[in-house]
């Protein structure tokens, strides 16, 4: 609230100029940026607030915004409600998540022809506060799954230049890798090759759930079998647990084109009526399967190309 106070003109009528509106919280994607870690050790995060107005209707500044950089592949929920607030995809994408309180209106704007000396004033409104899940789902093109020892890994590899942990026991992997496959046309694929799953994984067995989340964006999957990994009757039986554990992680995953890769054929010796009765029953679920050994490279090749023939399919299909 003011009143223009001048020497010569008295009763110069009310002046008091607008508060500035608070700060907007923003989230913006960079592709400079890897991970979330930054955000593991602050968790506070404030807007600035808006300046009060002045006399001489003159209106405060607003607040400055504050614009936390995130990854690309990084997801915003609201902690309590749970609502999704922005998936971050592209460089500079922004968001904004939570807007800054609107600055009051000062006492100029109440004038009327009876009331020529206002002494009101609307305060500005306070700002939000929310607690917010900032997660990040990789932006891979390819996703390997597999269970556990499968040789995912192994396979990552020798599809690019990534080196990767590689051991003879289960769960080597403990975080996702990624690495790139570059096709003769220039074209370059992101392969992610997360830790191995096992049954019970969706009650948080083994590494649990959670890594699947960076295969949900992938384009295509690449399901490794390990043929020399028979406790049950059937390798089928290795096909069809994994199966049921994406879909109850997230049914839509059992939609995405897949491969399914026949790992250490090397091991397998001569029983090749085997493996033609596991490719037809696999046909017969329309699934395509290549047997390869990821450790000698044989069949790596033939998987390469059906890797850019599915791949240029899928973006005729999406085109
Ligand atoms: N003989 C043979 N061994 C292989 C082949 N592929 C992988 N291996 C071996 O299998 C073991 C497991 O390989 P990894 O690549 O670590 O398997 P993974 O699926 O990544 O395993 P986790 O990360 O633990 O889930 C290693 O000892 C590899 O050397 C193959 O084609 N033939
Ligand atoms: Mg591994």
């Amino acid at each position: 609230m003011s009143f223009r106070r001048e020497k010569y003109i008295p009763k110069g009528g009310p002046d008091g100029g607008d508060g500035g509106d608070g700060g907007n919280i923003i989230v913006k994607a960079t592709k400079s940026l890897f991970s979330l870690t930054q955000y593991a050790s602050s968790k506070n995060f404030k807007a600035r607030r808006g300046e009060p107005g002045r006399g001489k209707n003159q209106s405060g500044k607003r607040g400055r915004d504050l614009v936390l950089q995130v990854p690309l592949g990084t997801v915003v929920e609201d902690l309590d409600t749970g609502e999704l607030l922005a998936d971050l995809v592209h460089d500079n994408q922004e968001v904004l998540l939570i807007p800054g309180g609107k600055g009051g209106k000062g006492n100029q704007h109440f004038a009327t022809s009876k009331k020529r000396a206002p002494k009101i004033a609307q305060p500005g409104l306070p700002g939000q506060e929310k607690r917010l899940r900032l997660s990040l789902k990789s932006l891979a093109d390819i996703g390997l799954i597999g269970l556990p020892n499968a040789g995912k890994s192994t396979l990552l590899a020798r599809l690019s230049t990534a080196s990767p942990k590689i051991g003879d026991y289960p769960f080597t992997t403990v975080f996702p890798n990624l690495g790139v496959l570059t096709g003769d046309e220039g074209l370059s694929l992101v392969i992610a090759d997360i830790p191995g799953l096992i049954e019970g994984a969706s009650r948080g067995r083994g590494l649990g759930h959670r890594f699947l989340k960076h295969i949900e964006r992938t384009k295509l999957l690449l399901h490794l079998l390990d043929v020399t990994f028979q406790p049950r009757e059937d390798i089928l039986e290795d096909f069809h647990l994994l199966r049921r554990e994406m879909a109850a992680y997230e049914p839509a995953l059992l939609d995405k084109p897949q491969i399914v890769v026949i790992n250490k054929m090397d091991l397998y010796g001569n029983r090749h009526r085997d493996l033609v009765s596991l490719k037809n029953a696999l046909r017969k679920m329309d699934v395509e399967a290549l047997p390869i050994s990821a450790l000698t490279g044989d069949g790596i090749q033939e998987l390469e190309s059906t890797i850019f023939e599915k791949w240029k399919m899928y973006q005729e299909k999406n085109c």
